[in-house]
């Protein structure tokens, strides 16, 4: 990668001097110098690939300090309104490209690299992805900050920093192999660490009454939360705005001196270990107490340094006329969805316990200050701790969640009809499976008589999930016909906090993801509460930032997009992307069109065969699927099409084969949840199929199946500006939103797709022409799984047939039948098709015939291209972030001149 310079001069020309602000590309390189021996994380003599990097990234963080001390001093003299993002996830990718890329310092960096004997594209690659994050969600809040920074609102991102973030994958010939992520092995030249910002975080502990009736926490474990900012610059501002993240240690007050000096080490090392291990990864297994404790104690430590910062700030910002009920008019808080709930009790507790307000005052600052925002719909993703877990760990949070819950029970009595009101309770209360307070069972009408215990079989979550769809309740009835005399009590179900129930009603807005999810956040999920408040309930769509995921990802298409625009203003005001429908027709446009794509095809070409050795067709449709493995985004479907053409190839001759099929190479990433053997599963057929069908000799260029591995930020860098077909194909009603099938379509890739999410609204602004529909619609999903239990599905030929193939061993002797059992009945295997793979199957693969036939006129296709480019112009975070901060968060911007 080391280049040699092309001016004549050497590296050892360029003397180390610090030029902080410079962008003159000779001082730039003095500065880069300057770092790589004066400020180094490495040998001071050494400078090669690796250190370049870290010394480029020095030397921009020094012009982002500058920015960052400005932008909050100048928020601070403001006083303005600021909004704390909270979340569990932050998937930030890299930073050295962003940064250069949004201080417009592209070339004199290039220049400067290139003046020490680099390639600045070489030294970005260097950088490891931030990866605290999962998926969607994580990107989501990252692609929030980029919007925030770069509209100049005030505004703090607030998280955690794990040392291993998710974890890393490798994909072998036994599917996804887990590794941890080594992020921070080699320092994160980013962050700074504030080691003047900490903060004391408590778990477990008694509640003890003090003077006054005043409640005090007390005894328990203590460890300190100490803050990292990570700067997020803006484009065309100088707004510089943070992500704080929160790292645990033990205080040295906390160290036990006496135990380590008798020897005891282990003794002496536990509460080292104990707070460290908070913030080793994201999302814990939680299958143990254990695991249980340790996501929750994260949760806690988010929220709880996150508040304590928030309101010294605030009393700072006071100077001296302090005035609590201020707070709503300075600060908002959103989080992002359940992961952050604890920062409800946690301002109430401050509040009351701290700071002496009565409870009432407390409430209403607290409800005026926080919003929560919806991301899925699936009720397993709906957290639920168990009240002992909570109980043992924050005490004094249960005492003041037992009161929330009891007041919203008494607004719920003066609010819905009598008749009504034991169920609507037992639905919205936070906690489940707890005894009424009296003060709420004397508001029930009285009970003439008390029934007789029904005679039904307690029904555990572990039971649902073993049985599959096996009906409980069927069950239960048909073992009542046999005991009729004997009385079965059944035992009572485990209490639990509902975090979505807090959200919501402690909450002023709660919105959704997407125009549909909004809607089923109405109609379905939480129904009983729309119809208590109405007016907390909003949408806000999604979106992605046109920075990353157009401009420096794709700079081969922006410029083309620049030079027909005529400038460059769509990347701050991305409605001017439409303007390409006036040239979607021109031929001209076209051919650059494809110039653009063509080249990042061959780019995405040079990476796959680097990373699985597979060399594909660069004229091949490029089809990619990429997100988390999941049932409900049914790679399954995905997979089982490709085995379908695949077969359907063998049986012609070459030359039917040629004329029905394009050449394709189908695409797949994503990382499976450790422990979600069915997705996992998923992961093993792609890379039996990869393996067969990529070495049928028959075959060829017509067909090749790609498992990306380690799918992130930086790989969707690559993958999404050489797409043209990408995939977005869940259960209909099942997706909240989607992100990826944003990023598809503005970098010009046609979507194929059910009516899920933003698939929706996708479709409205691309043109239903562009967008390759099928599937089942959200209505139809609970009558089809109804008649699919009835016995009343029949399933296509074509499905029997593909699943037939598989277990005939074709693809090697690895027994499917868990797999493919999930698609078939409720017996043995089966698990009655929760997703109806079957059910949309055919109308998938013919759907698939159609982008063949599309594709082999490329200028229809090249149109299609234009034309989602222009139509994604809406799906920009910066829309979504100027919606927030009207609708919900009531700020303004406030730029630094
Ligand atoms: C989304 C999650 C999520 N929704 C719990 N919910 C998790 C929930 O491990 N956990 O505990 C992890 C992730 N992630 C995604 O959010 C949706 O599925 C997408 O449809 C959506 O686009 C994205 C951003 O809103």
């Amino acid at each position: 990668a080391k280049k040699a310079s092309a001016a004549g001069e050497s590296d050892k020309d360029i003397k180390p001097q610090a030029n902080p602000l410079s962008t003159n590309p000779s001082e730039i390189a003095s500065n880069i110098k300057y770092h790589a021996e004066y400020t180094p994380s490495f040998s001071p003599y050494k400078f090669e690939l690796k250190q370049a990097y870290v010394a480029t990234a020095e030397s921009l963080r020094d012009t982002l300090i500058e920015r960052w001390n400005q932008t909050y001093k100048h928020f601070s003299k403001e006083n303005a309104k600021t909004i704390h993002y909270l979340s569990m996830e932050f998937l930030q990718g890299r930073a050295l490209l962003n940064a250069i890329g949004n201080l417009e310092l592209n070339d004199a960096y290039s220049e400067a690299l290139h003046k020490l004997g680099y390639d600045l594209e070489a030294v970005a690659e260097q950088e490891p992805d931030a990866a605290l994050g999962n998926g969607g969600l994580g990107r989501l809040a990252s692609c929030f900050l980029d919007s925030l920074s770069t509209l100049n609102y005030p505004a703090w991102g607030y998280g955690l920093r794990y040392k291993y973030g998710l974890f890393q994958q490798s994909i072998t010939k036994d599917g996804q192999k887990e590794q941890c992520e080594k992020w921070l092995e080699m320092g994160y030249p980013w962050e700074i660490p504030r080691n003047d910002i900490s903060y004391p975080i408590k778990f477990f502990g008694q509640v003890a009454e003090g003077q006054g009736g005043k409640r005090e926490w007390v005894g328990g474990e203590n460890v300190r939360a100490f803050a990292y900012d990570v700067p997020i610059p803006g484009f065309r501002t100088k707004n510089t705005i943070s992500l704080r993240l929160w790292s645990t240690r033990v205080a040295a007050e906390d160290f036990d001196l006496a135990a380590f000096n008798s020897g005891d080490y282990s003794k002496a090392g536990e509460a080292h270990a104990n707070a460290e291990r908070i913030c080793y990864v994201l999302y814990p297994g939680d299958a143990t107490e254990e695991g249980k404790q340790l996501r929750l104690k994260q949760q806690y430590t988010l929220c709880s340094a996150s508040i304590q910062d928030i309101m010294a700030r605030f009393k700072e910002r006071s100077k001296g006329a302090l005035n609590w009920d201020a707070l709503p008019s300075k600060v908002a808080i959103q989080m992002n969805d359940t992961h952050p709930t604890l920062c409800v009790p946690e301002l109430l507790r401050i509040l009351i316990d701290e700071e002496g307000l009565a409870w009432d005052e407390a409430w209403k600052i607290t409800q005026a200050t926080v919003a929560y925002t919806n991301h899925t719909v699936l009720p397993e993703a709906l957290e639920k701790w168990p009240l002992t877990t909570f109980q043992k760990l924050l005490p004094r949070h249960v005492e003041i969640i037992e009161t929330i819950d009891e007041q919203f029970m008494s607004f719920v009595a003066g609010n819905v009809e009598k008749s009504e009101l034991e169920s609507k309770i037992a639905s919205m209360r936070i906690l489940e499976n707890v005894d009424l307070p009296a003060s709420i069972q004397s508001l029930l009408p009285p009970k003439p008589v008390r029934e007789k215990a029904k005679k039904v079989k307690p029904v555990t979550d572990a039971a649902i999930k073993e049985n599959g769809t096996k009906s409980p309740v069927k069950e239960a009835a048909a073992e009542e016909e046999e005991e009729e005399e004997e009385e079965v009590v059944p035992p009572k179900p485990a209490s639990t906090v509902r975090m979505a129930n807090l959200c919501v009603i402690a909450g002023h807005k709660v919105n959704g993801v997407a125009a549909i999810h909004s809607q089923i956040v109405i109609d379905e999920v939480f129904n009983d509460f729309y119809q208590l408040w109405p007016e907390k309930f909003q949408n806000k769509t999604n979106g992605v930032t046109p920075r990353r995921w157009l401009k420096f990802c794709n700079p081969e298409l922006s410029s083309v997009i620049t030079k027909w625009l005529g400038s460059e203003e769509w990347v701050l005001d991305t409605k001017q992307l439409s303007g390409l429908r006036n040239f979607a027709d021109n031929k001209e446009l076209q051919q650059e069109w494809v110039n653009a794509k063509v080249a990042r095809k061959a780019k995405l070409a040079a990476y796959i065969k680097s990373k699985t050795g597979y060399t594909i067709n660069p004229n091949a449709l490029f089809d990619i699927q990429v997100k988390r493995i999941h049932e409900y985004k049914r790679q399954l479907l995905n997979i089982m099409g490709v085995i379908y053409r695949y077969k359907k190839m063998k049986e012609m001759s070459e030359k039917e084969r040629a004329a029905k099929y394009v050449p394709r190479v189908v695409m797949f990433g994503g990382k499976a949840f450790a422990t979600y053997w069915q997705a996992k599963r998923i992961v093993k057929l792609i890379t039996d199929v990869a393996a067969t069908v990529n070495n049928d000799p028959e075959i060829g260029d017509l067909l090749k199946v790609i498992m990306v591995p380690d799918y992130n930020v930086s790989v969707a860098e690559v993958l999404i500006p050489a797409s043209e077909l990408s995939q977005h194909i869940s259960t209909a009603g099942m997706e909240a939103s989607g992100t990826s099938n944003m990023k598809f379509s503005m970098n010009g890739c046609v979507l194929i797709g059910t009516l899920d999410g933003a698939n929706v609204e996708i479709r409205e602004e691309v043109g239903e022409d562009n967008f390759f529909l099928f599937g089942a619609y959200a209505h139809e999903i609970a009558g089809l799984r109804a008649d699919r239990a009835a016995g009343k599905f029949q399933p296509d030929p074509r499905f029997e047939e593909v699943k037939s193939f598989i277990r005939s061993g074709v693809f090697g002797d690895y027994d499917y039948n868990e797999l493919l059992g999930s698609l078939e009945g409720d017996s043995g295997y089966g698990r009655g098709d929760y997703f109806l793979v079957g059910h949309d199957f055919p109308a998938y693969i013919e759907c698939q015939d159609k982008v063949d036939e599309a594709y082999r006129d490329q200028q229809r296709w090249t149109r299609m291209s234009i034309m989602n480019t222009a139509g994604s112009y809406t799906f920009s975070s910066d829309r979504t972030i100027h919606e927030y901060a009207k609708d919900i968060w009531e700020i303004t911007p406030s730029p630094l001149e």
